[in-house]
């Protein structure tokens, strides 16, 4: 336990500085040695974004060390020393041959320890290189890690690291937890430039280099953003390109008719075309790094090219042949369906939908279009396959998308650490060029050698004071950027490292937090909507239990469950299809109710509740053990943080207390409702003679 004093000397900033707070490190031999190094820094050049790697480590070098880092012209002792390789600073140069400038990409680093020249030197080829340098070197320390001997190239893994806002004018966020938008308010910008700064400072240090500010439901107001509201778009981007962040935005496909200029929003239309030039040439005076659209397009209800007896291909191409001058890219969701399906028809499978539009586009894309698709074929649940649109698309550039928000997932109110879900999506071996085709391998670009790679994710974010609402949503935010900046990176190692600069090192926090995080999303899936059936959530906002939410509605996503069974039949002989959709013995796994497996069984196949799954246990079983297990779980998530009071700091011991309370009051409720559901669906006794009501 840290002494009182320590802890209260912490200052309360209710989670804002999230994994920025630097928290003083503890005396000892490690603190010795940042000292040692610490003391003085050579950051010399004028460009804005080594500026700000400067201040960056004063400021945590102050905060961890307790020791100001002194700005210094040259060598004196010992010191550390950033800059670009052609910065200026011969120091730089010196320590960093020829080969190691080679291996440093655009936005990667070299670092080295340099015992002869009385440095610590972090080099790079572009000022955001140096940038990601520095808070590299700075959660090393915060993790107290060794800086001596230090020599290593780093480089990003995906081109693209990005996050979706889905913020709204009116300051709104659709599918927000964590309170209003901090961009917007009332259908103006808010005058909050040190809040944006902060937020390009988190993403930044987590490795994020893209931010789309807008929903991709793009609105009448938003519309205007490319026009009208450039100036104010200008002043978000100039405070991101500071950390080495460019800004997209999400435009609505029918803008030409919505501004009354032209008459139409068909992409072949040479009126159309000329139109989205001139927009294209507007937004690029007025930012020369502006880095590209986001489209949703027909899909629930947004203008597109069908309209026009156009494909998604004419439509990515007309606004990608407008950017192309600029240097700007397409992002085109895949994310179309026909959400009105009919339960008589059994053929339809939203499931089928995005591979359906997109598996015949291959390769009639621009270069500089990317797809993003969904991780699954459905919508962010807690468990579904992979889409098997990764694989089937060999000549088109990709990126996936996850949604780091909760939307389904307990929506910040519950904790759900989604990193190991996302590491195992990109895990998953396509097999779509032999043996080790895994998605991480066709996002990042080098499956198919793509010409763009990447991973983009809807954000969590919003104006509370701890960004994301519930404190531990914090480790998905940052994860993201970690794990899109590198793949390999364990989710356990991401969680330490967040755990760390957050809460500090003091001993016997990391365990605890570390086991939460990484048991929550295993616990959510437990108490919620079964063996990857999904769904079973209140329509419109989705929170809660509701295991006929859908069922009865009009948006088509169903689980049949009568008195007998429960489950899609995604089957190529009896069901829709769907499961040939993927490659080789993936197709054969999915397809045969022998080899599925059981997280994935409801997914895939209609099964009697009497099917006993790999487990050796009924589904009907299956069923109670896990709700009720789930709920017990989630109230010991509570007990094992109360073990934490006094250890860390009060303001966020109280906020996380709260949300677990909540929690395990909640995941109580979805095991009664899911398990009386089913009780008297099927008329089936627990085994374990629970109370089920
Ligand atoms: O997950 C669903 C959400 C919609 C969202 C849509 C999408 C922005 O419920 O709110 O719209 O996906 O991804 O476009």
């Amino acid at each position: 336990m840290k002494d009182s004093r320590e802890l209260n000397s912490m200052t309360g900033d209710g989670g804002y500085n999230a994994w920025l707070s630097y928290p003083a490190l503890p005396a000892g031999r490690q603190h010795e040695q940042y000292v040692k190094w610490c003391g003085a820094v050579q950051a010399a050049e004028e460009n804005e974004t080594v500026q700000a790697a400067l201040q960056e480590w004063q400021k945590g070098i102050q905060s961890m060390l307790g020791i100001p880092a002194v700005p210094q012209p040259g060598p004196k002792g010992l010191s550390v020393a950033f800059g670009t390789f052609a910065g200026g600073n011969p120091l730089i140069r010196s320590v960093f041959g020829e080969e190691t400038v080679r291996a440093v990409g655009p936005e990667g680093f070299a670092v080295r320890t340099c015992e002869d020249k009385n440095c610590i030197a972090v080099g790079a080829s572009s000022p955001a290189g140096v940038l990601y340098g520095v808070f590299h070197l700075l959660r090393l320390i915060g993790s107290l890690e060794e800086i001596e001997g230090l020599d290593e190239v780093v480089n990003p893994v995906n081109g693209l690291r990005m996050i979706n806002h889905w913020d709204n004018f009116d300051g709104s966020v659709e599918r927000g937890y964590a309170g209003r938008s901090f961009f917007y308010e009332n259908n103006r910008f808010r005058d909050d430039p040190e809040r944006i700064r902060d937020y390009a400072r988190l993403m930044s240090s987590a490795g994020i280099n893209a931010i789309a500010i807008n929903n991709v439901n793009v609105h009448a107001l938003e519309t205007l953003f490319i026009s009208k509201y450039l100036p104010e778009v200008a002043g978000i981007a100039d405070q991101f390109r500071r950390y080495g962040i460019k800004l997209f935005l999400s435009v609505n496909f029918a803008a030409p008719m919505h501004e009354g200029e032209v008459g139409t929003a068909d992409p072949l239309d040479p009126g159309v075309r000329r139109w989205w030039q001139g927009k294209a040439a507007e937004v690029y005076a007025a930012i020369p790094d502006f880095g590209g659209f986001v489209v949703k397009a027909d899909s629930e209800n947004r203008p597109g090219p069908f309209t026009y007896g156009r494909d998604h291909a004419d439509g990515a191409n007309m606004l990608a042949e407008a950017l192309e001058p600029f240097g700007g890219i397409v992002i085109w969701r895949c994310f179309v369906y026909d959400c009105k399906q009919d339960w008589r028809d059994r053929k339809t499978d939203r499931a089928r939908a995005a591979y359906d539009h997109f598996k015949p586009l291959d390769g009639k894309f621009g270069g500089n279009v990317i797809l993003q698709i969904k991780n699954g074929p459905m919508d962010f649940q807690v468990r579904e396959p992979v889409s098997p649109l990764f694989g089937a698309l060999e000549r088109t550039n990709q990126v996936i998308e996850f949604q780091i928000a909760q939307e389904y997932t307990g929506q910040q109110r519950h904790v759900c650490y989604l990193v190991p879900q996302w590491k195992e999506v990109m895990e998953f071996n396509t097999l779509a060029k032999g043996e080790k085709s895994p998605v991480k391998h066709i996002v990042d670009g080098s499956l198919w050698g793509n010409r763009y790679s990447g991973i983009a994710a809807v954000s969590n974010t919003g104006n509370d004071r701890n960004w994301t609402g519930h404190l531990l949503a914090q480790a998905n935010l940052y994860g993201f950027g970690r794990l899109a900046w590198n793949p390999e990176l364990g989710a356990e190692e991401i969680a330490g490292e967040w755990i760390a600069l957050t809460f500090g090192t003091a001993p016997g926090i990391s365990g605890v937090i570390s086991r939460i995080l990484l048991d929550s999303w295993n616990i959510y899936e437990s108490y919620t909507a079964p063996l990857g059936v999904g769904w079973m959530i209140n329509p419109e906002h989705h929170y809660g239990p509701n295991v006929d939410g859908y069922e009865y509605s009009q948006w088509g996503t169903y689980h049949y469950a009568d008195h007998q069974g429960i489950g899609v039949d995604r089957t190529v002989k009896t069901g829709t299809g769907y499961s040939a959709q993927y490659l080789g013995s993936n197709a054969e796994r999915y397809d045969s109710l022998e080899e599925c497996p059981d997280e994935l069984l409801l997914f895939f196949h209609h099964v009697p509740y009497t099917h006993i799954l790999h487990s050796g246990k009924t589904v009907i079983q299956h069923i109670y053990d896990t709700h009720f297990e789930g709920a017990d779980r989630a109230a010991e998530l509570l007990n094992a943080w109360a073990g934490l009071k006094g250890s860390i700091r009060e303001d966020l011991y109280v906020q996380v207390e709260n949300r677990l309370t909540e929690q395990s009051g909640h995941a109580k409720e979805w095991r009664d409702q899911i398990n009386t559901y089913f009780y008297r669906k099927s008329g089936i006794e627990d085994a374990g003679g629970r109370t089920i009501y």
